[in-house]
């Protein structure tokens, strides 16, 4: 119940007058506090007395604990069936999953394939990349595509896009697609490369194919949809995980970029999420005035939520391991914090491109790990992820839990490396 501010303020008078110790001064400041403490049950209101700053907040989030937060839930993984990884050798690698959409019943996914004689020779060896032999692991890539009936089972159905001829943009690699669909048609935007990634940094424009099946044929629309920034400006040359949504009406394009260059200043990497906005699926898009919108997180997973969009921000940031809604798509504010997200996630939203005024969430998606490989077999898969992230689905027993238990070992896998291992237990003996 609220309790009005000047009632409050009545009932505390009544109360020292009533225990016939006037209030003077020099009362420590706990026992003027006790006059108003918090109640023992959380109040559905946000009640009119003083309190702490974090005690404030929690009146903020979507739910006033993880239980009742639409916007918090925990991610349960599973393997996908259909792909083959060549022996996990580090030839054959399998990222950036586009948001499955289903179309008569069946679920289509597009996504970036190596398939390379050898596995990656690094970012920083990027100098010596050739026509054979890729930098990372979506140097060389094309852009395949994939089916499925239950989200789980995939069959590979073949490539969507493929690396244009040199020189059109995206000769070198073709990756990271995602998918809008807008007046019947499908749109594919992904990152087009004209040089090894890593050379300079992790550069490259986005391009978009359009088709009127999602099985294709595609057809080259545009290219550098999302406009670089000046030099100088954050986005200046690196445009990545285009990540359409449609929202009032329009489309509503995010991207990220990388602050920082590659690899000089590598080791102090942020990313920031812009945002672009079309009528026209081809362009040209018009970047909003107050970019970046995030600054934390890594791949863009953004979606409709209630009468605003909501953002799974994860990996990188201050604010990353947590899920942001705004009411315009723009200004976002925390709405939870998470553990174990999905990398890359890409949820199955059937509402992201209806123009929905009042989105309803997702329960599950698909994700990469880009670690599959051993040493000198690197290599990315993709899994499925499931959630309670939906506003039509209730399952608290298996995803509101607060806290994610790990075996130890998993803890132990994030041991200290050798160095520091040694640098530890010499500062240790000469504390001692
Ligand atoms: C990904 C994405 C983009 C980057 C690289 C491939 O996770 O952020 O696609 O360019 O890594």
């Amino acid at each position: 119940m609220k309790i009005p501010f000047i009632l409050f303020h009545i009932i505390s008078f009544l109360m020292v007058v009533s225990c016939g110790e006037p209030e003077t001064k020099s009362a420590p400041v706990s026992a003027k506090i006790s006059k108003a403490v918090f109640p023992h049950k959380i109040p559905t209101e946000k009640p009119d007395i003083p309190m702490s700053t974090a005690t404030e907040r929690m009146f903020d989030y979507p739910g006033k604990g993880i239980h009742d937060n639409e916007l918090f839930s925990q991610f349960k993984y599973t393997p996908l069936v259909g792909f083959d990884y060549h022996n996990e050798d580090g030839t054959v690698s399998r990222r950036d999953p586009s948001r499955p959409i289903k179309v008569n019943g069946t679920y289509y996914i597009y996504y970036t394939k190596r398939q390379t004689k050898i596995p990656p020779i690094g970012a920083k060896n990027a100098i010596k990349a050739t026509d054979e032999i890729p930098s990372t692991d979506w140097d060389l890539c094309d852009i395949w595509y994939a089916t499925s009936i239950d989200g789980t089972t995939w069959e590979e159905q073949g490539i969507a896009v493929a690396r244009p001829e040199k020189p059109n943009s995206g000769w070198r690699s073709v990756a990271t697609p995602d998918i809008l669909i807008w007046k019947g048609k499908y749109y594919l935007y992904y990152q087009a490369f004209d040089e090894p990634s890593g050379l300079r940094g992790d550069w490259c424009p986005v391009s978009v194919s359009y088709a009127d099946s999602p099985a294709g044929p595609w057809t080259h629309g545009a290219d550098k949809v999302i406009p670089f920034g000046k030099k100088g400006e954050w986005d200046q040359d690196a445009t990545h995980d285009p990540h359409p949504i449609v929202f009032r009406n329009r489309i509503y394009l995010y991207y990220k970029a990388a602050f920082n260059k590659w690899p000089e200043i590598r080791d102090r990497y942020a990313v920031g999420h812009g945002l672009v906005i079309s009528d026209d699926p081809l362009g040209p898009f018009e970047k909003h005035p107050l970019n970046p919108v995030m600054t934390s997180g890594h791949e863009t997973t953004y979606f409709p939520f209630k009468k605003g969009v909501a953002a799974l921000t994860i990996r990188d940031g201050n604010e990353r391991e947590t899920m942001q809604y705004s009411e315009d798509g723009v200004n976002f504010e925390i709405a939870s914090s998470l553990s174990f997200t999905p990398v890359a996630a890409a949820p199955h939203i059937p509402d992201a491109f209806t123009n929905t005024d009042y989105g309803k969430g997702f329960t599950w998606g698909l994700c990469h790990f880009i670690n599959a490989g051993g040493a000198g077999k690197q290599h990315s898969i993709m899994a499925r992820f499931d959630c309670d992230l939906s506003l039509d689905y209730d399952n608290p027993q298996v995803f509101k839990k607060s806290t994610v238990w790990h075996k130890p070992e998993v803890y132990f896998q994030q041991g200290l490396d050798k160095q520091t291992k040694l640098q530890n237990v010499n500062k240790d003996k000469t504390v001692e």
